[in-house]
């Protein structure tokens, strides 16, 4: 039996692993599908997952927020409109939420979503408002959890004015070495990434200063709403929201960033075309209309405010979290290539280019959804 068999038959209290096979295009943990036969039954099938705890260094915190939200959507989900499932965390066999394995990896299984299909791009209008529908009611499920309940998983994500110091160091430490000899044939790029930033360092407190100034509150957040975590059943309705890793306290106005900075994107995040990259407005006009068909019910004024810079900063902030990791020796983000991430964050920066050369529009199309 392999390793990953074996791992995976300590979630399964009977029953055969029949097929364990590698799932998704996560940056971060180990994803795979596990299929169980246990005839007669039908075959069964969940998601194993290696959490990265170089990153996720508490494993237990993520494990806990899952549950905590299990048990808030236990209470309080009545009936709802139309199908809405969420991952639930499975134990092994002896009840434990972990499988530790002999090298210290944190192992956990949780419920693959079935009927259900994952996209990595936004394939139409329709997908879109699924894409803003599927995130808002994820929020709305969550508004009534008290934000205190939910643990940091992860201690400064999405804090943008912390990035912009891990960019410094990264800088500072490359300097030393010369950035043209890290580039080497990506000189080019690498100068106007570090250009780029240059230009609107300025700009990344935005949204901490008005969580600061008691503008912007903290609620319970997903984190990572990007367009391959939101399923969509085979009738094209959004069906749930995936990869809880995040779930903690944040704004609002990260996860709307994160989802419209993804969905508004058809060349998708993963292109080498970059120069090509845009944000493209009909699609963010119908992902508004999907999220905002429920969430203006909890969305304050200020909130609407404060919504164009919160889009244009996760795009931004994503492009320097790449860029730093590349300079750094790209020790967070998993890469298929040296210059992946370099690649991953020219994406980023054009995409924020291009939403602030549509801000005046993408403004008073906010203004016109309200
Ligand atoms: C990471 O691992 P994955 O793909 O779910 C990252 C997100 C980024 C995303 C970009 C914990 O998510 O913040 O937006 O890559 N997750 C973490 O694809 O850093
Ligand atoms: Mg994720």
């Amino acid at each position: 039996m392999s390793q990953l068999h074996e791992i995976a038959t300590q979630f399964t209290a009977s029953g055969t692993v029949s097929a364990v096979d590698p799932l998704g295009n996560g940056n971060i943990n180990s994803t795979y599908l596990v299929t169980v036969s246990d005839e007669p039954a039908p075959d069964q099938r969940f998601v194993l997952q290696k959490i990265n705890t170089g990153i996720f260094r508490q494993p237990e915190l993520v494990v806990k927020n899952m549950q905590v939200l299990s048990e808030h959507l236990d209470r309080h989900t009545a009936d709802l409109p139309r199908r809405w499932e969420m991952p639930r965390i499975l134990p092994t066999a002896t009840g434990e939420a972990f499988w530790v394995d002999e090298s210290k990896g944190y192992w956990r299984a949780i419920t693959f979503i079935e009927e259900s299909q994952v996209f990595e791009t936004v394939e139409s209008v329709a997908h879109a408002k699924e894409v803003g529908y599927g995130l808002a009611m994820f929020h709305s499920l969550i508004s009534t959890l008290p934000v205190e309940q939910l643990a940091d998983t992860l201690e400064g994500f999405h804090i943008a004015p912390k990035y912009m110091a891990e960019y410094e160091e990264a800088c500072a430490e490359t300097g030393n070495r010369g950035i043209q000899e890290i580039g080497n044939d990506r000189a080019e790029d690498v100068r106007y990434c570090l250009e780029f930033v240059q230009q609107r360092k300025h700009r990344v407190a935005v949204l901490e200063e008005a969580k600061a100034a008691g503008q912007l509150q903290l609620r319970p957040i997903h984190g990572d709403p990007k367009v391959n975590n939101i399923m969509l059943g085979h009738n094209g309705q959004a069906v749930s929201l995936i990869d809880l890793d995040t779930l903690k306290p944040g704004l609002v106005h990260y996860d709307i960033g994160d989802c419209l900075r993804s969905s508004c994107n058809p060349l998708g995040e993963e292109t080498t075309d970059w120069r090509q990259v845009e944000f493209d407005l009909q699609l963010a006009q119908a992902m508004l209309e999907g999220y905002l068909s429920i969430a203006s019910d909890f969305l304050t004024d200020q909130d609407y405010q404060y919504l164009y810079d919160g889009i244009w900063l996760i795009a931004f902030e994503l492009g320097l979290r790449f860029f730093t990791d590349y300079l750094a020796g790209s020790t967070y983000f998993k890469i298929k290539h040296p210059s992946h991430n370099l690649d991953r964050a020219l994406v980023q920066f054009q995409l924020a280019a291009s939403i602030e050369a549509q801000a005046d529009t993408l403004k008073a199309m906010i203004q016109s959804l309200r």
